[in-house]
């Protein structure tokens, strides 16, 4: 527990209830040291602003404490909250301050605690995600249940915990997911990507005539609480330390767009336009055209940008500049505290512009290299362009150093549908790999097959293991961070069926006594051995291979199903070949010259046989990854 509650010393005769000494501060600790010295502080207590006068200050303010000077004092319409500008000294120490305020009639101290930053930061911890990462999502109530005792915990509005019910919490937490960093080692993941982690302590919720429970971490209650089912904050920062030192990162999942209803900036705004309020429930349009469009109306953007995702999530209104600090803050105090290598931005674009990149900007500032993913589900390649540092001339320019892929997902997905069609298939494929000029640097785009909102990639390919094993190749081998959504690796599936709770199925063996364990070898079928044993070979492979995660890429307009591509560099190259026809097909090789002069063999990096061009040719569905030999 982070949140400081402090105690308010009232040394008059005034009569204060219990609750009245209760108070929150925002963030609840800070840092000396952080480039930017600013910080505000939102302080919440009841008629909190009777007590903290907005002060008669000099231009360059009070000192408040030792390295702290108190600059404003901010009012809002909201009595419960004031908010306080302070600077932090440059060469301010670390340690525990008393922020003291003295006005008639009361005293009030606040201890604030200002630590040292981590020593590790941009060296073992907040390193960010490149392009030599291999990610894997999972939602942790899902993966697996470390500690049964944290599966219900008294004081939460939802007491249940069920697996035999889809919409319910299943008990999965950090410690699961730490149990299983041998696993992610040998699968060859470096990063994790969790669903959001912060506390959802919601009833469930009325969604598509289902009670659905938070379990999968969407409805924020509280931005300075992690989920105590997880592990909670202790829990949260044992995980990610557990993680980095076995080399692996972590990804956080933010949500600026909205909170539960739940949540206190829901139940009590300290400004009324703290949320996009409406006369009545009015849902965006999802049209991401609505931002770029040089033809679009001021009525539909608005309706994109400030409607509300359901009728129980509010949309915040991030151009209030006390929201966006506190949204801002709360990135950067995650980041420090926890050590998070990169962020996962949801609904991305359904929120102000301008805060993005702010926050963006502020997170960059602390920690160089620190990687930002929106979230953009778009349906065009300028669109996914538009929402990451790109080379259009859009009248609004998005600073995010990486965007979630959605193109490239759909047009691999459209590659295994085997589809010969003229703009289908693999030439889908080849379509919007050819559109990479609209990216700044799309090695920096975070590309997959599903995720937990979409179908799941083994059931969209028929049960197909050799169409799968087409879209793990390019999934592994095409220019990008690759993503892998938990459980794909041993074959598991569903389509959503009226839910998207069929693809968040727990993962077997994740909960003591779970009758099959898809973590070991001997719990998995020969299939899923297969599969996993191709994902870890390909993954093993490309975390050493200087071609596939930083190298160049040319590719050869598909022929007849047959789709080639080079990544090469001054060191590698290497060929992924994958036969989406009909018929057997032989590479053709007098065309690919420009990058094959000076070979004539290749190593599969698959098999590790040695074969020479000639003798090769892929039957219908297979594919081929070849490092080049003499
Ligand atoms: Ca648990
Ligand atoms: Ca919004």
């Amino acid at each position: 527990m982070k949140r400081i509650i402090v105690f308010l010393f009232i040394i008059t005769t005034l009569q204060a209830s219990a609750n009245d000494s209760l108070m929150s501060v925002y963030p609840s600790n800070w840092w000396v040291g952080m480039k930017n010295r600013n910080l505000q502080l939102m302080i919440r207590s009841k008629n909190i602003a009777e007590i903290i006068p907005v002060y008669k200050l000099s231009a360059n303010g009070i000192p408040l404490a030792d390295g702290i000077t108190l600059k404003s004092v901010h009012h809002v319409e909201n009595p419960n909250y004031v908010f306080l500008d302070l600077v932090i000294a440059a060469n301010a120490k670390p340690g525990i301050r008393v922020l003291e305020f003295v006005v008639p009639g009361y005293h009030l101290r606040i201890q604030y605690e200002l630590m040292a930053k981590s020593k590790e930061d941009c060296k073992t911890r907040a390193l960010g995600i490149t392009s030599k990462d291999f990610l894997y999502l999972m939602i942790p109530d899902r993966f697996s249940n470390g500690d049964p005792s944290n599966d219900v915990v008294p004081g939460y509005r939802d007491q249940t915990s069920d697996r035999t019910n889809m919409w319910a919490r299943h008990g999965g937490d950090f410690k699961g997911i730490e149990n299983h960093l041998d696993y992610f080692k040998q699968l060859g993941v470096t990063a994790l990507w969790l669903t959001p982690i912060i506390e959802n302590n919601t009833d469930r919720m009325e969604e598509g005539g289902n009670k659905i429970a938070g379990y999968h971490g969407y409805w924020f209650t509280d931005h300075y609480e992690v989920d105590k089912r997880l592990g909670g904050d202790s829990g949260y920062l044992a995980f990610c330390n557990a993680a980095h030192k076995k080399g692996i990162k972590v990804v956080q999942d933010a949500i600026y767009n909205h909170i539960s209803k739940e949540h206190f900036f829901a139940t009590d705004p300290p400004t009324s336009d703290w949320i996009n309020n409406w006369p009545k429930f009015t849902p965006p349009n999802h049209r991401e055209e609505t931002l770029f469009d040089p033809y679009g109306s001021a009525y539909d953007k608005k309706v994109m940008l400030d409607g509300w995702f359901t009728d129980h999530l509010p949309d915040l209104n991030q151009r209030n500049p006390f929201l966006a600090t506190f949204l801002i803050q709360h990135a950067i105090w995650s980041t420090e505290y926890f050590g998070v290598d990169g962020w996962r931005v949801d609904t991305y674009k359904y929120c102000d512009e301008q805060f993005l990149n702010n926050v963006n900007a502020a997170l960059e500032k602390e920690f160089p290299g620190i990687t930002i993913f929106g979230e953009a589900w778009v349906n065009s390649v300028i669109g996914n362009a538009y929402f990451t540092q790109n080379t259009m001339g859009a009248a609004f320019k998005h600073n995010a150093n990486s965007v979630i892929d959605f193109q490239t997902c759909f047009a691999i997905l459209s590659g295994m549908g085997l589809s010969q069609g003229w703009t289908e298939g693999v030439n889908k494929l080849y379509m919007t790999m050819a559109q990479d000029l609209v990216y700044k640097n799309p090695l920096r785009n975070c590309i997959f097959m599903d995720n937990h909102d979409m179908d799941r990639v083994y059931s969209v390919v028929d049960e197909d293991l050799d169409r799968l094993k087409l879209g793990l190749t390019w999934l592994l081998t095409l220019r990008g961070i690759p993503q892998l959504y938990y459980g794909t690796e041993v074959l598991m599936k569903n389509k959503k069926t009226n839910t998207d709770a069929t693809v968040r199925e727990d993962f077997p063996g994740g909960w003591k006594g779970d009758p099959v364990n898809r973590f070991t070898t001997a719990g998995r079928t020969a299939q899923e051995n297969e599969a996993f044993n191709y994902v870890s070979t390909l993954a093993n492979y490309r975390k050493n291979s200087s071609a596939l995660t930083t190298g160049k890429t040319t590719q050869f307009i598909p022929f007849r199903g047959l789709y080639t591509y080079f990544r090469y560099d001054n060191r590698q190259t290497i060929i992924v070949i994958a036969n989406t026809g009909n018929n057997s097909a032989k590479p053709r090789w007098n065309t690919y010259t420009e990058r094959t002069a000076g070979f004539t063999k290749l190593k599969n990096v698959i098999t590790g046989q040695t074969l020479t061009f000639d003798e090769i040719e892929l039957k219908p569905k297979e594919c081929l990854v070849g490092e080049l030999v003499n």
